[in-house]
């Protein structure tokens, strides 16, 4: 452990910068052994900060040599500055001044991937949030807006290809022979939005032409044996981009847009102006090496990036605790856009589950915070889920209470009031406020406020008056510094059906409709509707209108009624998961209690039904049979049993497999898509229910149902086919699993995504010597533990091995640990990420429990980077 720990920074704390940089000059002499960076920096002190004599004070990191420091072009003497805790302090500065500075960074040994490194033969940056210092001394901080020029200086045999934001504006020769390239960007923009590309790379061209007739230059840029699969990425971008121009009215602003894919990458992808780069996983994408998962990744991703041009660049964050001002208004962009482009009901059931398993799980652990986060310690760890998804929810919200119509009006007021400028969360909602005529004074909790509200519903009928009366209350658990909770602003939609499934007009407060949007905002409220005839049964936060957990005692017969016949598709899925669940718990129980399983599943008659109605959408018919995730199953539960939540699903699946064997076999015939593989929804939709027929019936272990998954495995045209039938096989435990496992690789060993989905699966594998195979994996020469796709794709599918990681003895906890401390310096955002799962230590049954706890003490004692430091001491606090 260290002597002093990092400390955390404050909201609260926000002062404006004492100094602006008006202009950022850059100029970057590329090498594989040092690369020089000079800066001319023109500064001056803030009118706004009030402070006329502080020092000037520029963040650095550890891996910057400063070679020299001129002011005015002045050398400065050793007496005016000093370099403390990675900090360049200049004692005394003029009013307005040009500040020169010259660094020398080696960004072939920069493994933690924040800044200026090489990823295969190119360099490439990651500047947000805190990586711009990693490249040489500056104000590290979103609100200091600066017009930047980028001169990079490089070899032209090996780096032909130079990038920076903006446009090219220059181009020559240097006396020793080297390429002189000059990129200037009009825009005022954050260090964090800065970004670089030099390597040898193909690319691809397109042309967009936005609403008001300006051509667009696009292009995409790969090492050149990936270029030929950037053509559904490049489609994706244009419809993004005329999306935009539809539903927001935002039009591209510079006159060409880059997108760069790059192999090693912390996160998804970035949005640098004008120059977005992409792990290549989430851009790549052709039919025999990508499933259609991916491509709709791809697409949204794409999309994501794209649609920050407005929502983070033109208008950006103030400080890092408005990360979710861009980013959760962003994720509600890239959802309606992809809702748009296939099934809204789909994406909705999609991006729900997602939240309910893995926010809801981040919500109620040590690390839960709110929206807008009082404080951290390293920022890179809060690009979470709560900021991201239910970030997202909130704006989400704010569209529900406001309309369409209006939502629009303050997205065009937020743009129009703030472009150009670094703003807050409250920014946001005053425009929308201003808007649209709405309050939303309480409604601004939601920021502020860290949890997943329960929302419990009760009601009652009086039979002689036609009214139904719908109790509602809220409570939201305390978390990690908030104690005590104040009720939210929430809105629920909700609608009644008779008991044949028929929607039931009704009058609440003066509205008849046959659905009603309930403003539940103090702790308990009562709504009364009037104008039935008998009791209906409630259809409860339609659409999921708000992040909240809903506690209403359905009957069997009520769910049942609602998955067959609900008007609103995604409470129809909500329905027979709410089911499942149910089943599901008396299962986990019976395993816990060491009894036999015994159940009758209801979902049997409901299942026959759904599987034998041609006019259902495919994809939601099979997003209805599966069954709810291990995770999502952990989250619900506490204490948390992972052998027996995976025995008790295997149980049910098994026993609706013999149930419906037929049924399965038939769809699964049925859903055949032929001919070429396209990523359009109808033909997703049709492999998605196949598929999930297939897992199904193979387990009914019928030498039919083996048979058609092996040869789905040899003879499919398509990444999606194949890699299920192998899936399917690996969780079955196909008599031919390991062939298959091993046949695939063979395969498919020279495409490095498809070898990462090898390892993911590979690790996933349950058996008794998990940990020995996953350990394997790390030996194979297809690993590499400075690719975060390798490292994630080995671990992340071992930490879903229920018998490898959670073995009794913790030797699964244990290795987990050892490969924290390995990558804690080398790699901390890596590191930290990986930490997850051993954050959930408290919910664990009490023996492994403590096994984990033991290996959260023993990362404890070591020497940590602040990523995981602050994630391990948060988990044990
Ligand atoms: N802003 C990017 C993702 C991103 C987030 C964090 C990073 O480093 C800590 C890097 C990139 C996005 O939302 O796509
Ligand atoms: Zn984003």
């Amino acid at each position: 452990m260290k002597e002093s720990q990092p400390s955390a920074i404050f909201l609260k704390d926000y002062t404006v910068p004492p100094f602006l940089i008006d202009k950022t000059e850059l100029t970057f002499e590329l090498d594989e052994a040092v690369t020089i960076v000079t800066s001319r920096l023109h500064m001056r002190r803030n009118p706004a900060s009030g402070k006329s004599t502080c020092p000037l004070v520029l963040d650095g990191g550890e891996e910057v040599k400063l070679v020299g420091v001129a002011m005015d072009d002045y050398p400065l003497p050793p007496e005016e500055y000093r370099i403390s805790e990675d900090k360049l302090i200049i004692t005394a500065t003029a009013d307005e001044f040009i500040l020169t500075c010259e660094t020398v960074i080696e960004p072939q040994n920069n493994t933690r991937l924040e800044g200026l490194y090489r990823s295969s033969s190119m360099f490439c940056t990651q500047c947000e949030a805190e990586g711009f210092r990693h490249i040489t001394y500056y104000l590290d901080r979103p609100d200091v807006m600066s017009v930047f020029t980028t001169t990079i200086i490089a070899d032209e045999a090996r780096y032909p290809v130079m990038l920076s934001n903006g446009n090219e504006v220059e181009r020559g020769k240097t006396d020793e022979g080297k390429t002189v390239v000059v990129w200037h960007d009009p825009f005022p923009k954050p260090a964090y939005l800065f970004a670089l590309v030099a390597g040898d790379l193909a690319v691809k061209n397109d042309v967009f032409t936005t609403q008001s007739k300006r051509d667009i230059k696009l292009q995409i840029f790969t090492e050149s044996h990936n270029i030929d699969k950037v053509d559904y990425a490049m489609e994706a971008l244009k419809r993004s981009m005329r999306w935009d121009e539809q539903v927001y009215g935002r039009e591209y602003d510079l006159d060409i847009f880059m997108i760069v894919a790059v192999d090693d990458f912390n996160m998804g992808a970035m949005e640098n102006k004008g120059l977005n780069i992409f792990n290549s996983s989430c851009l790549l994408a052709s039919p025999e090496t990508t499933t259609d998962d991916s491509y709709l990744r791809v697409e949204a991703i794409v999309a994501h990036e794209y649609f920050h041009n407005w929502s983070g660049n033109r208008v950006t964050c103030r400080d890092w605790f408005q990360l979710s001002l861009k980013e959760g208004f962003t994720v509600f962009r890239d959802q309606t856009f992809s809702a748009d482009m296939h099934s809204e009901t789909v994406k909705r059931v999609e991006d729900v589950s997602f939240l309910k398993t893995a926010q809801f799980a981040e919500d109620a652990g040590p690390m839960a915070h709110p929206v807008r986060p009082a404080s951290f310690i390293e920022i890179a760890n809060f690009y979470t889920l709560t900021v991201y998804e239910k970030g997202a929810e909130i704006v989400r919200m704010i569209h529900t209470l406001l309309g369409a119509e209006k939502f629009r009006a303050g997205s065009d007021l937020y743009f129009e009031r703030h472009d150009g400028q670094a703003v807050t969360c409250d920014d946001f909602l005053a425009a929308m406020e201003d808007a649209s005529g709405v309050d939303l004074a309480q409604f601004k909790r939601w920021y502020s406020q860290a949890g997943t509200p329960i929302v419990t519903v009760t009601d009652t009928f009086d039979e002689e008056t036609g009214t139904y009366r719908l109790t509602i209350t809220q409570d939201t658990p305390p978390t990690p510094a908030q104690p005590t909770k104040l009720p939210l602003h929430i809105p629920v939609r909700v609608g009644l059906l008779d008991k044949q499934g028929q929607a039931l007009s009704s009058e609440l407060n003066g509205t008849t409709s046959e659905e009603h949007v309930l403003q539940l905002t103090d702790s308990e409220q009562v709504f009364e509707f009037s104008g039935l005839s008998a009791c209906p049964v409630p259809s409860l936060l339609r659409g999921f209108s708000a992040p909240v957990k809903l506690r209403y005692d359905y009957s069997t017969s009520d769910l049942l009624l609602l998955m067959s016949a609900d008007a609103d598709g995604f409470n129809r899925w909500s329905a027979a998961q709410q089911l499942a669940v149910n089943e599901l718990s008396g299962l986990i129980k019976q395993a816990i209690d060491g009894q036999a399983f015994a159940l009758d599943s209801q979902l049997v008659e409901g299942f026959k039904v759904l599987l034998g109605d041609s006019s259902l959408d495919p994809a939601m018919v099979a997003l209805i049979l599966s069954l709810p995730s291990q995770a999502y199953l952990s989250e619900l539960a506490n204490p948390i049993y992972p052998a027996a939540i995976k025995e008790a699903r295997q149980y049910l699946k098994t026993q609706l497999a013999n149930a419906l064997r037929g049924d399965f076999e038939r769809v699964y015939h049925e859903h055949n898509v032929q001919g070429a593989y396209q990523a359009t929804a109808k033909d997703i939709a049709h492999r998605s229910l196949k598929n999930m027929a297939l897992s199904y019936w193979v387990e009914t272990k019928e030498a039919g149902a083996q048979q058609a998954v092996f040869e789905q495995f040899q003879s499919s045209n398509n990444m999606t086919d194949q890699f299920s039938a192998l899936s399917i096989a690996v969780t079955s435990q196909h008599d031919k699993a390991s062939e298959m496992l091993a046949a695939f690789y063979d395969q498919w060993q020279t495409e490095p995504l498809v070898v990462n989905k090898w390892l993911m699966l590979s690790a996933s594998q349950e058996s008794d010597h998990a940990l020995e195979t996953v350990k394997g994996l790390m030996a194979h020469p297809a690993f590499d533990l400075k690719n975060p796709n390798k490292v994630r794709s080995v671990l992340g599918g071992f930490g879903q091995n229920v018998a490898g990681f959670h073995k009794e003895d913790g030797s699964g906890y244990h290795f987990l640990a050892d490969q924290i401390i390995l990558l804690n310096k080398r790699n901390p955002q890596i590191a930290s990420r990986l930490c997850t799962p051993l954050t959930r230590w408290r919910k664990l049954q009490p023996e492994l429990s403590l096994k984990m706890k033991t290996e959260l003490e023993r990362i404890m004692s070591e020497d940590l980077s602040k990523d995981v430091y602050e994630v391990i001491s948060k988990s044990l606090a």
